[in-house]
């Protein structure tokens, strides 16, 4: 069947994507919680690397962030009133393990459970990322996730986790996208722990992609009736000259980004052949791992912000390994300096249902970052709103062409932090105005809302 084009946006109706499609929004433990040393938490790494100067854009930390440990009974209630039926959310380990392993912090765990009771009483389905990018310093301190040891810590870790809130929670996924935090945080740098080591880099991938076997045994394990999935950033590679250099910078540049941690857990090896420094990965593989890495996840979130194009630009630190450069004359830039490419969504659907190891997919983080303000009491943000037309437009395509989308989460619920960029990139549905933590749903917000019928 040749693909449809895409339905006209803003002739989009919710009923278009079907009674069973679960609509939500997204956030994460450090860019929203705050309350980074309340009630017994252990530092994360991100808090090691807030505290340092010069990481962060504008100076600023997630030490109180959008303060959701005190608000998440208001934030909760937005989640309902602007019409969604779940909220992602995610577990900081420290707060739960302060160093990592060992004692547990009933505090902390407490207040997860609270959180989803509060979901639970609004009639908000919860859905718990197990990893958002907030490790445990003192695990940090032994090497982090390029210490083998890791795959115990993370285990004991999924264990507490899933035996507290497994009673409540059945919808899971194991990792926020593995390629930001390790990419960002072993190999360029900019996230915490601010590692640059090709090495780390990928003795740590393949640690976080033996954590996902482990950590969906766990939850299947100790969650009766677990939906259990895991959640990866989709980045489509173009070349804008059709050569063989350029076609092979594109393959490499898609091999380290895309499907180094994707392709293992489906059983289809590292992807050397159009990497082959990531041959390396070896030496970091043991006896069974390749066998023991293959998950058969319940569904795969599919996280979708930009394409790049790429040009094949050796840099010492990578070794040789091309790198991306942006094509900003054709396309709307965001606030992050991504360019705005719905198709790509689209294309990142198929390109997953195309593996044929997955029978469910959602888009579990899609959303933009524009400039916005807030005059009296309204956020005039329309930038946004076009922007989730657009991209649903492309969900939908790929929908009725054949590819089971399930669900589709907004990032984000709030303004939050933004990791390396601070506070200063808006992605939030809602806007925050930091000093006095005022919630003020924004237009794309409302038109949420009428969307989903809750207006
Ligand atoms: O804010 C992040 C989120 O933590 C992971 N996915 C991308 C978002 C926007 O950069």
């Amino acid at each position: 069947m040749a693909p449809m084009t895409a339905p006209s946006p803003s002739e989009l109706t919710k009923s278009d994507f079907g009674d069973d499609f679960t609509w939500g929004v997204a956030h994460a433990s450090y860019q929203v919680e705050g309350a980074w040393d309340a009630d017994g938490k252990g530092p994360s790494i991100w808090d090691t690397f807030t505290h340092k100067p010069r990481k962060i854009k504008d100076g600023s930390t997630g030490d109180e962030a959008c303060d959701f440990y005190h608000r998440y009974p208001e934030d909760t209630a937005l989640v309902k009133e602007l019409g969604f039926e779940a909220q992602r959310f995610s577990i900081s380990w420290p707060r739960v393990l302060p160093t990592g392993t060992g004692q547990v912090n009933q505090k902390g765990l407490d207040f997860y459970s609270r959180v989803v009771d509060e979901c639970l009483a609004a009639g908000v389905e919860p859905w718990i990322t197990i990893y958002h990018w907030d490790l445990p310093e003192a695990l940090s301190q032994k090497g982090g996730w390029a210490n083998r040891d890791v795959i115990g810590w993370f285990e004991e870790f999924v264990g507490v986790i899933s035996e507290r809130l497994g009673d409540r929670v059945k919808d899971w996924m194991v990792f926020n996208e593995p390629c930001s935090f390790i990419q960002g945080g072993y190999l360029s740098g900019v996230h915490a722990p601010g590692v640059r080591s090709f090495a780390k880099m990928l003795a740590a991938s393949h640690h976080v992609n033996l954590c996902q076997a482990v950590g969906a045994r766990v939850l299947r394990a100790n969650v009766a009736d677990s939906n259990v999935g895991t959640t990866h950033i989709l980045t489509p590679m173009r070349t804008n000259r059709d050569s063989e250099r350029h076609r092979r910078a594109a393959a490499a540049i898609d091999a380290f980004a895309n499907r180094i941690f994707i392709e293992p857990n489906f059983g289809l090896g590292y992807p050397t052949e159009d990497a082959p420094l990531m041959q390396r990965v070896e030496r970091y593989v043991q006896g069974d791992d390749m066998r023991d890495i293959v998950v058969d996840w319940d569904f795969f979130g599919v996280q979708y912000y930009t394409r790049v194009l790429v040009k094949p630009v050796p840099i010492p630190l990578l070794r040789g390994i091309p790198w991306i450069s942006k094509d900003h004359k054709n396309y709307e830039i965001t606030a992050m300096g991504w360019e705005v490419q719905p198709d790509g969504l689209y294309e990142s659907l198929q390109r997953v249902h195309a593996y044929g190891k997955v029978d469910r997919l959602l888009v579990t983080e899609n959303g933009v970052a524009v400039p916005d303000h807030l005059v009296g009491d309204r956020v005039r943000d329309p930038r946004r709103t076009a922007f989730y037309q657009d991209h649903l437009a492309e969900v939908l395509r790929a929908k009725r062409d054949g590819v089971p989308v399930e669900g589709y989460f907004c990032w984000s619920l709030m303004d939050n932090f933004e990791w390396a960029a601070g506070y200063v990139p808006r992605f939030g549905l809602t806007y925050v105005d930091y000093p006095t933590q005022r919630r003020v749903v924004k237009d794309s917000g409302r038109w949420f809302q009428q969307f989903l019928g809750a207006a």
